[in-house]
This record gives C-alpha cells, sequence and structure tokens, in this order.
C-alpha cells in the first residue's frame, strides 16, 4: 500500500520527506513521518490491527475522549506547546474524521510525534523506575473523573485470567497444530497454578477490589521519555478499560523489571531486578496515594505474578494455535517468548514474599 497516499487523506502540516518503520509493537504496525520543515512537526501513523481491534469507531472515539480528558487536566501545569508532549494529539482526515479507512478496508490513524522523546529499552536505574511507577500512578489518578457514559469496552475480559485459562484449556484440547507434545512440560507447569491465578477475579466478583479504568498495557516501551530520563507521555491508549489495578502494576514489574528481554533466549538472563522494583513500587505510591485502597496494595506483588503467568500462557497459546494473534519475527518466536516469560515467572514466585512485604510495608509508611 501507498502509505503517502494514506498520509494524504489526514490534515498534516509540511511536506513529507521519510515514512519509516517505528517501534516494536506485536499488535499495530508503526511508522514514524518525517517532514522537511523544521517549523512542521513530524507525525506517527499507525495501521489498526482490526483483527483485534473489530471496532474501530469505537476504538477512536475512545482515545479521543481519553486524551480530551487528560489533556484538560494536565492544562494547568503545561504551556500549549509543553502541553503537546504529555498527552497524544490526534490529527484528523481531511473529512473530519480520528481514522482513515482505505480502499481495501484497512484502519489508519496518525497523531503528533512527541518531539524530544525516547523510549527506554531496559530500566537501567532507579531514578528512571521510580518515574515510571509516579507515570502510570498519575495515568490511573487523571483518568479517575473521566465523565461517562463508560468507555467502549474493545477487548472485553482482557486481562480475565480465569477467562484467559478456559480458552487456553480450548486451545490445548483442539491442538488444531500438533504442537502440544513439544510443550507439554510447559501446560503442565502452567496449568498447575491454575487456581492461585483466578483469585484476583473472585476478588473483583467479591467487590474486595473496584474496577478502575487502568491503561491495560504498561510496557516499558509504551512510555515516552524526555532526555532527562523523566517521563513524558504514556502512549498505546487502545488498551484503556475497567480493570483492577494490580494488572497494571503488575505488567509493568514484567515488562520493565526483567535484566532478560521478554524473548530471551538464554534463560540465564532473566531474574527480577529487586533494586529497581522497589524504586518503582515508590514512585508508583507517591501519585496513587490518594486513591488506592489497602485491599488493592495487598494484590499488588501478586499482579507482577498474575501478569507475568498470563502472558507466558497468552504466548504459549498463540504458538498451539497456529501464531495468529501476535507478530512473529522468528521460527518458534512465540515459543521462545513463553519460555523467557515462564523463566521470569519462577524467579516472581521466588522473590514473591519479599515483593510482597515490601509494597504493603512501604503503603504502611506513605500514608
Ligand atoms: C501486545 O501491542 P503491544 O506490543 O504494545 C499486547 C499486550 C501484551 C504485549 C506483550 C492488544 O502489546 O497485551 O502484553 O503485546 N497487546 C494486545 O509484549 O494484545
Ligand atoms: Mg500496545
Amino acid at each position: 500500500m501507498d502509505l503517502q497516499l494514506i498520509v494524504k487523506a489526514f490534515k498534516i502540516e509540511g511536506t513529507v520527506i521519510d515514512i519509516c518503520p517505528l517501534g516494536n509493537g506485536h499488535i499495530n504496525s508503526t511508522y514514524k513521518v518525517s517532514t522537511v520543515e523544521t517549523a512542521s512537526p513530524d507525525y506517527v501513523l499507525q495501521l489498526i490491527n482490526h483483527n483485534i481491534f473489530k471496532n474501530v469507531p469505537a476504538l477512536s472515539e475512545n482515545t479521543i475522549r481519553l486524551t480530551n480528558h487528560l489533556r484538560s487536566k494536565l492544562q494547568k501545569n503545561y504551556s500549549l506547546t509543553e502541553l503537546d508532549r504529555r498527552v497524544l494529539t490526534v490529527i484528523y482526515t481531511k473529512n473530519e474524521k480520528s481514522y482513515y479507512k482505505d480502499t481495501e478496508g484497512n484502519y489508519w490513524r496518525i497523531f503528533l510525534f512527541i518531539k524530544d522523546s525516547k523510549t527506554i529499552e531496559i530500566l537501567e536505574n532507579g531514578e528512571q523506575a521510580k518515574t515510571m511507577g509516579y507515570a502510570f500512578g498519575q495515568f490511573q489518578s487523571l483518568l479517575i473523573d473521566l465523565p461517562s457514559p463508560p468507555l467502549h469496552d474493545i477487548l472485553p475480559d482482557f486481562h480475565n485470567t480465569s477467562k484467559r485459562i478456559e480458552a487456553f484449556k480450548k486451545t490445548i484440547a483442539e491442538n488444531s497444530f500438533g504442537r502440544l507434545n513439544e510443550v507439554q512440560s510447559e501446560v503442565d507447569f502452567l496449568l498447575s497454578f491454575e487456581t492461585q491465578m483466578k483469585s484476583i477475579v473472585k476478588k473483583g466478583e467479591a467487590g474486595i477490589i473496584p474496577l478502575r479504568i487502568i491503561h491495560q498495557d504498561t510496557k516499558l516501551s509504551n512510555i515516552l521519555f524526555d532526555k532527562n530520563d523523566q517521563v513524558l507521555c504514556i502512549i498505546d491508549l487502545d488498551t484503556v478499560s475497567f480493570a483492577y489495578l494490580c494488572y497494571d502494576f503488575g505488567d509493568a514489574v514484567r515488562a520493565g523489571m526483567n535484566t532478560g528481554k521478554e524473548d530471551d533466549e538464554n534463560l540465564a538472563n532473566i531474574s527480577l531486578n529487586m533494586k529497581i522494583f522497589k524504586a518503582f513500587a515508590n514512585g508508583y505510591y507517591q501519585t496513587s496515594k490518594e486513591f488506592i485502597t489497602k485491599a488493592e496494595v495487598e494484590t499488588l506483588a501478586f499482579g507482577a505474578k498474575l501478569i507475568c503467568y498470563e502472558q507466558a500462557l497468552r504466548f504459549l497459546d498463540d504458538y498451539l494455535n497456529g501464531d495468529q494473534y501476535y507478530k512473529t519475527d522468528k521460527e518458534k518466536h512465540n515459543l521462545i517468548r513463553a519460555r523467557a516469560q515462564i523463566e521470569f515467572f519462577k524467579d516472581l514466585l521466588k522473590n514473591f514474599d519479599e515483593m510482597d512485604t515490601y509494597v504493603k510495608n512501604l503503603y504502611k509508611e506513605v500514608i
């Protein structure tokens, strides 16, 4: 497809000189659109994966509501130019739509590229981890008063572990790609934690922990930092919805506090960086202590185990299903990812008591 032509459908300033791939998301395809003139901004073009995000108009409406709300809450703290670096700006098409459907039925959108921003591959120090925690807590806090109606639930039950486990069992029973034998020990290992992993959904259903608007994809790569390693903006708002706080806390640990990579083939590289974890928890409480309940605090460290477990299960499920959900770069990529997540999960099990005691004690100190 002709990306230049797609970009022309949107109201952008300047002359485009380059469109090249950006980032490493597993679902949507992202490009940086650079313009010639220094006075014109650059842009981010995204092809929305509508096999996964089936209702693009509703998805877009959510994004508009979220970005407008975040902008209105932050505007008292920043100048207009700075505000454009603190929250995503949706660029409309020439016929005033927030997305563009091309002749092949693909959906596209454009955001302003956030100037002088960077992503971080692996957290290098406690300061970065602290600002990451601060930013995710602030994100949740700013969305507490999002006016009704409720957001569209684009991916229902996204982190509903009970439903994920049931779907996994169906995949195993079908074994459509004949890959089960190869991964039987991983399957048995994961299923042995079934009861334990269903406990958060049970606490939610019992009314012990509330549903809140959370991000649901708190990967390190979904944060833009400035050159001084301070958080500018949280991106990738597609998954934002109602769920439990511990999912965001847990996914941040899963994706940011592993000394190895998400798809590390050398399992010896994989472990929890406890120092970074503690700094992250400190930052998180700075912005969440106003609203987080004691019952939620009791779920935070568990959330790390849970989301890591869930991610291992999701990667393995996709491997068994013939690699249809996540983009893959190599043979058996989802299996490699699943094994790496299982390894990290094992390390979180070993470190659980220390993580759990730390967050519980720290909470007593900060309130
Ligand atoms: C996907 O699109 P991306 O790469 O930010 C996935 C997340 C997973 C993540 C694993 C909609 O996120 O849930 O945690 O991969 N997003 C969706 O890296 O499924
Ligand atoms: Mg994402």
